[in-house]
């Protein structure tokens, strides 16, 4: 099946022809791609092609595509019913194992989305301090609730969406932004607003500007300021979650955000998210506290039992070793010739930035290229290669990619004409 023709029948009937705009091919250009099947490190177009996959859902499938045992997992759980909106034993078996897992989660609400992790954080942690303000970091993506699409990274800076209609005015004006890794900066501001403000939120590695690591002293910095002005801090690992081991960044930082939002990962390739933290917060969402937070498919053991599943695999097999190695042969190829773009990587997660300097907050990213990151991720597309359709994101490293895969991708950027 053509991918035009499918194009043009999704866009009768979807807006944009997508449902979930960074898909549309908007800043690469070109038909966008329609995924047939996926089994490893490998996705089958619907018109024929086998593409190595670096998108990984967005680094859901840490594990690859389809993995048997995991599909097995899910089929097995779908014969039992997929969802009763009743207790079922599997989510608490889920929850049991995060709060093992995330020293700083000692208690956890199972959620659908990243987007309804976080908002549900925001709510608590202005539920809990009787404050309205949130402080967030340019180019930081967190989701799509109204408070966080203010300077936000991922599709809306793709997109060039610089405020979003239909976030109310007043709604925006209590978010405050300020440049990543930049301590000076927030703690200016806590200094002005501090004690209005209900809760500073990071991605401690932030993948939704392009891969961008934490100057050190920063992460420590935000936990000071938090603990100063009386705010929370909230960490969004719906990224970083597991991506680089079998726990949290914060865990590997020895960071204890008040909350941590959850997801990709934890789902195993369903839809299923998580927000975490002290009982001191946490104990303040209904039904034993006042802040509301609900949801029909809340810890559904369909997802469950992929998201367990995953973690088990995880904890039994360790591939993030292999996985952290085959980011730094990525690394090692590209960044060997100073004239070829630069690619920042942190365990199985990269971008190749085609940036003159390297990045540490959004100021560095817009200097990007994104034609010559469009050039690129089409010149990958032809040599069988699938790379996230836009500069402004974080690529990832599944269990399943091998060094020939990563041999393949170095050379088709080390091939380039920059
Ligand atoms: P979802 O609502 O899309 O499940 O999660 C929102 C979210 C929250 N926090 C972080 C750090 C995230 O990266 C995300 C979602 N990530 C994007 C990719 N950068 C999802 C892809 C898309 O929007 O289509």
């Amino acid at each position: 099946m053509k991918h035009d023709d499918l194009f043009a029948r999704a866009c009768a009937v979807i807006p944009g022809g997508v449902n979930s705009p960074v898909r549309a091919f908007g800043s690469v250009g070109g038909t966008p791609v329609y995924v047939a099947s996926g089994k490893g490190a490998a996705i089958t177009t619907c018109d024929g092609r086998t593409l190595t996959d670096f998108c990984c859902s967005w680094g859901a499938m840490i594990l690859g595509h389809a993995h048997g045992e995991v599909i097995e997992a899910v089929r097995c759980q779908a014969g039992l019913g997929t969802t009763f909106g009743i207790n079922t034993a599997i989510e608490v078996e889920l929850a049991e194992r995060l709060c093992a897992l995330v020293p700083c989660m000692e208690r956890v609400r199972l959620v659908n989305s990243g987007t309804e992790a976080v908002m549900t954080a925001l709510r608590l942690a202005r539920g809990v301090t009787g404050r309205n303000r949130i402080v967030k970091f340019d180019g930081c993506y967190h989701g799509h609730s109204d408070s966080m699409l203010v300077a936000a990274g991922s599709g809306v800076l793709t997109g060039g969406i610089t405020s979003t209609p239909g976030v109310p005015p007043e709604v925006a004006h209590d978010t405050f932004v300020v440049p990543y890794n930049d301590l000076d900066a927030v703690t200016a501001l806590m200094q002005e607003i501090g004690d209005s403000v209900a809760a500073i939120i990071v991605e401690p590695v932030v993948g939704n500007m392009g891969l961008v690591q934490p100057k050190p002293g920063f992460l420590q910095g935000l936990r000071g300021l938090a603990d100063t002005h009386g705010a929370a801090l909230i960490f969004d690992e719906v990224i970083t979650g597991f991506r680089f081991g079998l726990s949290t960044y914060a865990q590997m930082t020895g960071i204890r955000p008040d909350l941590i939002t959850l997801g990709k990962v934890i789902g195993g390739g369903l839809p299923l998210a998580a927000v975490g933290g002290t009982a001191a917060f946490m104990d303040n969402l209904a039904p034993v506290g006042k802040v509301y937070q609900a949801g029909t498919l809340s810890g559904n053991p369909l997802a469950v039992a992929a998201g367990l599943k995953t973690l088990e695999i995880l904890e039994r097999d360790n591939p993030y070793p292999r996985m952290a190695a085959l980011g730094q042969r990525l690394a090692d190829a590209v960044n060997a010739n100073a004239a070829l773009p630069h690619c920042a990587h942190f365990g199985g997660a990269f971008t190749i930035f085609f940036a003159p300097a390297p990045v540490t907050n959004l100021t560095d990213a817009k200097r990007s290229d994104t034609q010559a990151y469009a050039r690129h991720f089409h010149r990958a597309l032809d040599a069988g290669i699938y790379l996230p359709p836009a500069q402004f994101e974080a690529a990832f490293i599944s269990a399943a990619h091998t060094e020939a895969d990563i041999d393949a991708l170095a050379d088709a950027v080390c091939a380039e004409e920059v």
